[in-house]
């Protein structure tokens, strides 16, 4: 059981809070002031998994190595930042990394139309999407509105460089296809699975969020047929996924637990993000607690499809709702992605002893 931490300077939550979650022993970490396309320097990841130790935590599993978009049209300089990529596992692995998360999503990782929506029932909030809201609404005015409501706090994916170019690179992605992104995602992992088999990691593809196709980008991850064309891209354990609940189940059309035990069976699941989410109407969601009773997913169903396929896979609570007053980075406070943890663990126990 790992949790999300961005690092001392950009976190609200501490590790000493962390280490205090029952059970809870160790990090999904990020390194959340890099560019896409840098290399994650030795000195950075020993100074951000030292801290992690000495507060009693493991750091195998690091977050959102983020591929350049060059990498993903397949131009400019994507050799340059392939071999950047490389230089960037060795040095993670050197550090007793295992699994690398990452996305091939164009542009935008997730996509909420808000960051706080509050819940009528209890009057917390969590991050919410309406597709209806997007309709007469651009690519930048999104990227404003999140701006606005993150509160100041880096997210996951919504790194400013990336969205700085954002004009530019929505141009180029025109002419490109699901069926061209493919093979540049081929040509990314043929380059880069061998250096993984070598230094032990394995690389974990993150869903689209939410599942499908936006703004007329290709999108290819997010269903069961979409992952295996990607897992047939090329063949090794260590080409696996980041099965992200919450992702996936945006979609009504995903059938989740399918999804684990098909993947978990032939051992190409890495890593779990486990979370709920309640559906609205028409693709609108919010993202609920993580309890069974508060949302679509039946978790007792996704933590024995984890029990029975992948045992082993590294998971954490993915996004929280803001309860009890906590302020923050939106989807990304203590209090329910800790609750979130403590429930998880009681469903693995009770699958453990059935
Ligand atoms: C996160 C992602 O919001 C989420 O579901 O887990 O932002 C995830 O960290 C990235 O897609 C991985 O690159
Ligand atoms: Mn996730």
């Amino acid at each position: 059981m790992t949790f999300r931490w961005f690092g001392e300077k950009s976190d609200t939550v501490s590790l000493k809070n962390i280490k205090q979650i029952p059970a809870m022993t160790g990090l999904m970490g990020f390194l959340d002031y890099k560019a896409a396309g840098e290399v994650w320097e030795k000195s950075e990841i020993a100074e951000y998994i030292g801290k992690v130790h000495e507060a009693g935590l493991e750091c195998e599993v690091i977050e959102s190595v983020n591929i350049h978009e060059d990498i993903k049209m397949g131009s400019g300089n994507r050799d340059e930042y392939i071999e950047n990529y490389k230089t960037t596992i060795r040095n993670l692995a050197e550090y007793g990394v295992k699994v690398i998360v990452y996305n091939f999503m164009p542009v935008f990782d997730w996509l909420r139309t808000d960051l706080a929506r509050e819940i009528p029932e209890d009057g917390s909030n969590s991050l919410y999407f309406d597709e209806a809201e997007l309709e007469g609404m651009g690519p930048l005015d999104i990227v404003k509105r999140t701006a606005t409501q993150s509160g100041g706090f880096s997210l996951p994916g919504w790194e400013p460089e990336r969205m700085a170019e954002l004009e530019t690179t929505l141009k180029k992605y025109e002419s490109i296809t699901a069926d061209d992104l493919r093979v540049n995602y081929k040509y990314f992992l043929d380059a880069i699975i061998p250096v993984c088999e070598e230094a032990g990691i394995k690389m974990a593809c993150h869903p689209d969020d939410p599942a499908w196709p936006i703004f007329g980008l290709p999108r290819i991850a997010h269903s069961l047929k979409c992952f295996e064309k990607i897992i047939s891209l090329h063949n090794s354990p260590s080409h696996a996924l980041c099965l992200c609940t919450g992702s996936l189940a945006s979609s009504i059309d995903n059938d989740v637990v399918a999804i684990i035990r098909h993947f978990g069976k032939i051992n190409r699941v890495a890593c779990m993000h486990i979370r709920n989410v309640k559906h609205l109407g028409h693709r609108k969601f919010r993202e609920s607690s993580h309890l069974s009773t508060d949302g679509d997913l039946d978790m007792y169903e996704v933590v024995k499809a984890v029990y029975e396929t992948c045992p082993l896979v590294y998971v954490r609570p993915d996004h929280g709702r803001m309860i009890w007053g906590e302020t923050g980075r939106p989807g990304y406070g203590l209090y329910d992605r800790a609750l979130g943890a403590a429930y998880l663990n009681g469903l693995w126990e009770a699958i453990c002893k059935e």
